[in-house]
């Protein structure tokens, strides 16, 4: 069905002058929109749709606003290693107010916003980057004489939608974290009523792009979660997904950055690794951008769950993460267990009460947590010619 609508689309003009505009050929469009309906979770037939809508649909306003934050989503969009990403963006959309990007200032600036609002009222998309600060009547973040409290309500009272973006936006972020001494909050709380978030610092961009092209083609907002999330990017654990799963089931751990399990590219669980409780698919679109591989995780550190209130900026780095769920992903081959030793059913059993799971994936968890610290103690008693009373036992 696919094919046939993108046949059907082989002279619609439309396409390629969209091609030419963002100095892509018609099939690198057709590509891109074919992978952001894949991102989307869509049905065939929606990457003919999302192109028809990025050639021919009027491209909404957006009005950016900036407050606590330290513009890490503006640049994680318009990074300039990838170019083709930031001219798609700012080409399905009408960027017309963006306190970082405009040429202009003061007065100027000012008039533009107002000016964006009134021709466009009711149908904007307000995207807010960075949290609000409440604390002391909001002093501490002031634009043009303006709170961003005050700020955040006037752009939002004619909004068609509300995006926030980023952490900070989503959930305070970085800037709420104890003490809080500006009493930085989220978009939702100052609003007092749900938004879109796309939580992450930065958060990934393609999460973004996806959103408003999901808007543009359909006049919609994707569905969401309990937390405004978007469900095609949020419903999965990264540790659902992550290329180093199969390790984890498997008990191989790094214990180091730089030992022998880290350069093979074991799990980063004992690292810390905030995937078995931060909601993203970094690890399914591989946010970095700059090869395969290039995500946190795959670049050898652990995901510090940046997404997630109450684990990025708020845990130590490197604690342990709270495993939420323990099914092993699907699609992952099995790795064989070569390794060490188990830890016995008692223990097992006590673990999965604690973690609130059914005995058998304790049990397994249990075992493979246990096998990487004796196959490592084992290791290590190996490599320097001694035995241990472990080694007798594998
Ligand atoms: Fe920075 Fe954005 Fe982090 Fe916050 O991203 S990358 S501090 S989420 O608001 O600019
Ligand atoms: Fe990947 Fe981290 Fe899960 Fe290990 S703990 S599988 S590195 S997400
Ligand atoms: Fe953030 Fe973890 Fe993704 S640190 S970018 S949620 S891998």
């Amino acid at each position: 069905m696919a094919m046939e609508n993108l046949i059907s689309l082989e002279t619609d003009a439309g396409i390629d002058a969209a091609a030419t505009r963002l100095s892509m050929s018609r099939r690198e469009l057709l590509q891109f929109c074919a992978a952001l309906a894949a991102t989307l979770g869509l049905p065939q037939g929606a990457d003919a749709a999302i192109a028809q809508a990025v050639a021919v649909k009027k491209r909404p306003s957006v009005i950016w606003l900036h407050f606590q934050e330290c513009t890490g989503c503006t640049e994680s969009l318009l990074r300039a290693e990838h170019p083709t990403l930031d001219k798609l963006i700012l080409d399905v959309i009408s960027l017309d107010y963006h306190e970082t990007l405009f040429a202009a200032a003061g007065h100027q600036v000012e008039a533009a916003r107002k000016q964006a609002m009134k021709e466009h009222k009711g149908k904007y998309i307000l995207v807010v980057e960075g949290a609000i600060p409440t604390k002391d009547g909001g002093i501490y973040c002031k634009i043009g004489g303006k709170t961003a409290i005050e700020l955040l309500k006037e752009c939002a009272a004619d909004a068609a939608a509300v995006i926030a973006i980023g952490s900070c936006a989503s959930w305070g972020g970085m800037p709420s974290t104890d003490p809080n001494p500006t009493g930085a909050s989220s978009v939702a709380q100052v609003l007092g009523k749900p938004v879109v978030t796309i939580p992450g610092c930065p958060p990934n961009p393609y999460n973004f792009l996806s959103t408003v092209v999901h808007f543009l083609t359909f006049g919609t907002l994707p569905a969401v979660d309990h937390l405004g999330r978007p469900k095609f990017a949020y419903s999965r654990l990264i540790h659902e997904n992550c290329e180093r799963r199969a390790h984890f089931d498997a008990g191989r751990f790094a214990m180091e950055f730089g030992d022998d399990g880290h350069r093979q590219g074991f799990c980063l669980y004992k690292l810390g690794c905030k995937g078995p409780e931060t909601y993203a698919n970094c690890s399914v679109i591989l946010f970095g951008d700059a090869g395969a591989g290039t995500w946190p995780v795959g670049c050898g550190h652990p995901c510090i769950g940046c997404t997630e209130q109450g684990v990025g900026f708020q845990k130590p780095i490197h604690s342990l993460a709270k495993l939420k769920n323990l099914e092993p992903g699907a699609f992952l081959p099995r790795i064989v267990e070569d390794k060490g030793v188990g830890a016995s059913l008692g223990a097992a059993a006590v673990l999965a009460a604690v973690v609130g799971v059914g005995i058998g994936a304790g049990a397994k968890l249990t075992k493979n947590l246990g096998l990487s610290h004796e196959a490592e103690e084992i290791e290590k008693a190996k490599q320097s010619g001694q035995t241990t009373s472990k080694s007798a036992e594998v």
